[in-house]
């Protein structure tokens, strides 16, 4: 008896050391043996001086006055920040003190990126590529976030993630054969654009329904925890998916079965024309974390630094731990929800100008780097000249490849091409020949 109360009561100074900050490794233990897995701890006896509930379905203890438990909504989790909107270091002590080179490298993806959005969102206003989704105003978590990875690690993506692809190396060249359908993109054509993807940069190619990816990387994860090579899987998604039922279904999933996974939410405010307040009424997303038993974080999105700690933090610790992790990146989605949308329809021109003037990641960063005299207008004038010419050179050369053979239509559907399909081939083929001058052939790959 005495050994049971013994193991009680460590087991609530182990909740205790919980909440601040071991982990759930202990819960999960003190868990385990308060139920008694193996049957010898399972029942209190009747005459038990203390009552303790023993429902195997949770670990607490009896309350006799009636209390609902209110959401804590008024005074959300509290937002993680490096930097003030000055770039100023707000605690030195979580300064990451990343190297000039680094930093530089960090504001020049950045910008690259934002320097794409601009010629990809112009070239589909004049009808050169069908449809463009920019990243404005989520330069930062993209950056910061990918930064924080290791190039081994898994990406799962929603659709306004490239600057990790572009982090990571994905060329300008493949961003447009993307855009552009041509016989250069790696997914042959067959996608809307901005629907990436890289086997070499371990980045899974995006698909337009939401959250589908978000219990499929919880499956990854799990796989590579299975072959324990030290990675781990990052997914992201924005706060509209995360209403989605497979996003509950991954969360659930990465807990129980203890998969080293980071869940990244980019919370942007809206989820097209729906604002955050009718997505949700809880504490936003971070909050459903420890609902879940997840380790979770709400930071501010517009400060690199602040997302590229969280996100090494989680990462280390997913995989040391086998745990998942959940980080809400707080931003604005600065720009239309896609090139299908006018957000001037739902939301006011001076709510868009706060983020784009006076909060935004890109501005943010260049204050940190020019506070320290390690950029000046000369840098920035001479960058955005390079990095425009650079993005243009890419555009143009993907806007004069031809587009992929017209017969790639029909291949990996399967892996291999069976022959009720290879007979609509050979018929697309004749129909082709015999009315050729109906369409637009010269512009397709032979
Ligand atoms: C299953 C599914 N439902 C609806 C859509 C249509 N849709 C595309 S994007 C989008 C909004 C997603 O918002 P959020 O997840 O917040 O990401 P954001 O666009 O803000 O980055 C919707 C409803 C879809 N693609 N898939």
């Amino acid at each position: 008896m005495a050994a049971i109360g013994g193991l009680r009561r460590l087991c609530s100074i182990g909740l205790s050391a919980v909440s601040q900050n071991s982990g759930l490794k202990a819960l999960r233990l003190c868990q385990y043996r308060a139920f008694g897995v193996n049957g010898a701890l399972r029942q209190q006896p009747f005459d038990s001086p203390t009552e303790k509930p023993q429902f195997p379905g949770a670990s607490a203890d009896f309350v006799d006055h009636l209390e609902f438990i209110q959401p804590n909504v008024i005074s959300g989790i509290p937002v993680y920040r490096v930097m003030d909107r000055q770039g100023q270091i707000i605690n030195p002590s979580e300064d990451p003190q990343i190297p000039k080179e680094e930093v530089l490298n960090f504001y020049q993806k950045m910008t690259l990126l934002n320097t794409m959005d601009r010629i990809l969102y112009e070239s589909q206003r004049q009808g050169r590529i069908s449809f463009y989704m920019t990243n404005y105003g989520e330069e930062g978590t993209h950056i910061g976030s990918a930064a924080a990875l290791d190039p081994n690690d898994i990406v799962f993506g929603q659709y306004r993630e490239a600057g990790v692809l572009m982090y990571r190396g994905f060329p300008l060249d493949l961003f447009m054969a993307q855009c552009y359908a041509n016989a250069d993109d790696l997914g042959k054509g067959r996608q809307m654009p901005v629907h990436y993807g890289s086997k070499d940069l371990n980045f899974v190619t995006i698909s337009s329904p939401l959250a589908t990816q978000i219990p499929q990387a919880a499956g990854a994860a799990y796989a590579l925890k299975r072959e324990n090579v030290n990675r781990a899987v990052i997914c992201y998604f924005g706060e509209g998916a995360a209403s989605e039922g497979d996003a509950h279904a991954g969360f659930n999933f990465a807990a129980t079965l203890e998969c080293p996974i980071i869940f990244f939410c980019r919370n942007n405010g809206y989820a097209i024309s729906t604002p955050t307040n009718e997505q949700y009424r809880g504490d936003g997303i971070a909050a459903r974390g420890p609902g879940y038993g997840m380790m979770s974080i709400r930071v501010d999105g517009n400060d690199v630094f602040a997302v590229y700690n969280a996100t090494k933090e989680a990462r280390r610790r997913a995989i040391a731990e086998n745990q998942p992790f959940l980080i809400e990146a707080m931003t604005y989605r600065i720009g239309h929800h896609s090139t299908s949308d006018d957000s001037s329809a739902y939301r006011s021109v001076d709510e868009v100008n706060y983020w784009d003037k006076q909060d935004h990641p890109i501005s943010r960063l260049r204050h940190y780097m020019t506070a320290r005299g390690w950029w000046g207008e000369e840098e920035e004038r001479a960058w955005r000249k390079q990095s425009r010419k650079l993005v243009m050179e890419a555009f143009e050369r993907a806007e004069r490849r031809l587009k992929p053979r017209p017969e790639l239509l029909f291949s990996d559907v399967y892996q291999e091409i069976p022959s009720n399909l290879e007979k609509q081939k050979e018929s697309l083929w004749r129909h082709l020949q015999q009315y050729k001058e109906h369409y637009p052939l010269d512009v397709y790959d032979k």
